[in-house]
């Protein structure tokens, strides 16, 4: 169904198309100081793929990083780099110069265009890098893009590259291990607009989108830039948000389509009934499992039956969802069109409805890892396996229970941390948990749960002695954690997921 021409550059059929459509004197992208339409994002991408052939000597093929926070010259620059026939290299916002290293070594970076008020640590990478030899700033600097932008030319046909080019290299956001990076090609682009939009968000043309996840994460990526782009809709593109501020924002754009993480909309969740919200139509969660609670609280407090979608970096975007009447809480959903998705055993063979084995999915978007020896771990005759422990049950609707490395095995149970997770959830003093499993002489490990109290809460061994009885009363006592820690915040990466393992050596 998704048939794209051998020949094809993304930016081209998603940007200049636009343009020649209709779209030219539309809003494409708004912050609360500027608004830029179609044509005028079009012309400073052009003007960009020139500074980028003519004074930064990039060819096709070369690698560029990108490097600043969400803002519409990163969306820019980002374009630029395609459109010239480049490799897009987008990096969170706050890796350090050791981090950024890594990524320029392994993804054998030339060229960078970065925010100035990250050049730090960037200049000290390309001190120990010398392979990064052309390196540009924007917002700020001297010899800054924007003005070597203003001699360039407002013209600048796309570079013709063939629907299986890589055009961008996303890193994963390692939650454990090494970073390892992701190759998309031009269609895979392309794929994503096509499919989740189309069959779960049914955004359209007036649709104005929002939300917190970096440009640099995938999810931000494709639900912040390149699903409005794709439709002729309106991206609004905000930098260090926090809950107050993005439901504000919601209100002062009149948003219709949110995109961020569980733990945002529960934060989000209390300060809701201060705002006007009454242009959001849809709100998307995803990176982390949703809790039904949170669920349940967003509906109470909005209206609003969020959509929940699993989405990884090695698949581009979102790839099991549901929306509306189709959602079940508690579950993920179902693969949306275009994608399979089956459980398999630690041999490979698919388990029947109702049993916990590894998640595995197969569409147009799939993992190819760049020099990785993971490839041929994680991907087995065109099924990709994610890392997450699943079950899908009689109805074929998909069901979460943990990434495969944080399933806890105590006493010869198998318990998922997340489902002891969302009981706790459900306490009135709990604002945030996490729970991991710790090694323990006697059963192997114990459930152990690190708990964030709501504030005005008193917090002390009845408390906790009090989460547990809970806990025991709303699912199997075997589950219950055995240790309880409180403490202020949780560890989490930029994209909003818990970083268990670091819970986990804490002990
Ligand atoms: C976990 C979820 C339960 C899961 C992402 C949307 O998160 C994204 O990409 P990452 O590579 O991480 C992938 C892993 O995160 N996960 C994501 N969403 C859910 N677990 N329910 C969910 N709804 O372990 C998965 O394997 O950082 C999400 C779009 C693009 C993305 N890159």
């Amino acid at each position: 169904e998704l048939a794209y021409p051998e020949r094809i550059n993304f930016v081209a059929e998603i940007l200049d198309k636009a343009c020649a459509q209709g779209f030219a004197d539309k809003v494409a992208i708004r912050t609360y100081t500027e608004a830029w339409t179609y044509a005028q994002l079009q012309e400073k991408v052009n003007r960009i793929a020139h500074v980028l052939v003519q004074d930064l000597g990039m060819v096709a093929g070369n690698r560029v990083l990108l490097r600043g926070a969400n803002h519409p010259m990163m969306a820019a620059c980002f374009f630029a780099v395609i459109k010239a026939g480049g490799i897009a290299v987008l990096t969170m916002p706050l890796l350090r110069a050791k981090e950024l290293g890594v990524i320029v070594e392994k993804a054998e970076i030339t060229h960078a265009l970065c925010s100035y008020s990250l050049h730090e640590d960037l200049e000290k990478t390309r001190q120990e890098q010398p392979r990064l030899q052309h390196v540009m700033y924007f917002c700020g600097g001297d010899d800054s893009l924007e003005t070597r932008m203003q001699s360039k030319s407002v013209e600048f046909a796309a570079v013709d590259t063939a629907a299986e080019d890589v055009c961008l290299i996303g890193f994963t956001s390692g939650t454990t291990g090494k970073p390892k990076g992701t190759m998309h090609f031009h269609r895979d682009v392309l794929a994503i607009c096509d499919c989740f939009p189309r069959s779960t968000l049914k955004s359209a043309v007036n649709d104005i989108f929002i939300g917190t996840p970096p440009l640099a994460f995938t999810f931000g990526l494709g639900g912040l830039l390149l699903f409005p782009l794709r439709v002729g809709a309106t991206a609004v593109l905000l930098e260090k948000l926090t809950p107050e501020l993005l439901l504000k924002a919601i209100a002062d754009f009149k948003a219709t389509i949110c995109f961020t993480a569980p733990t945002f909309y529960r934060q989000m969740t209390g300060l809701v009934s201060q705002h006007d919200l009454t242009s959001l139509r849809k709100t998307v969660s995803a990176g982390e499992a949703l809790p039904i609670s949170t669920r349940e609280a967003w509906r109470q407090a909005t209206g609003l039956i969020m959509i929940d979608g699993i989405g990884a970096t090695e698949m581009l975007h979102i790839f099991i969802s549901a929306a509306d009447e189709q959602v079940r809480p508690g579950a993920t959903g179902q693969p949306i069109p275009g994608y399979q998705a089956c459980i398999l055993d630690e041999d490979g063979n698919q388990v029947s409805a109702g049993v916990v084995g590894r998640l595995a999915v197969k569409g147009p978007t799939g993992c190819r890892y760049l020099a990785d020896e993971r490839q041929t771990k994680y991907v087995l005759n065109g099924w990709n396996l994610t890392g997450d422990a699943y079950q899908m049950d009689a109805d074929g609707y998909f069901w979460y229970c943990a990434r495969t490395d944080d399933m806890i095995i105590s006493a010869g149970y198998n318990i998922a941390g997340p489902e002891v997770e969302e009981a706790i959830l459900l306490h009135p003093a709990v604002a945030e948990c996490a729970v991991v499993g710790i090694a323990d002489e006697e059963r192997g490990q114990i459930v152990k749960a690190f708990i964030v109290a709501r504030p005005d809460v008193v917090v002390d061994d009845m408390l906790a002695k009090d989460i547990q009885d809970f806990v025991k009363q709303s699912i199997a006592p075997y589950k219950y954690p055995r240790a309880i820690e409180f403490k202020t915040a949780l560890p989490r990466t930029e994209t909003g997921k818990l970083q268990r393992f670091k819970l986990r050596v804490a002990q």
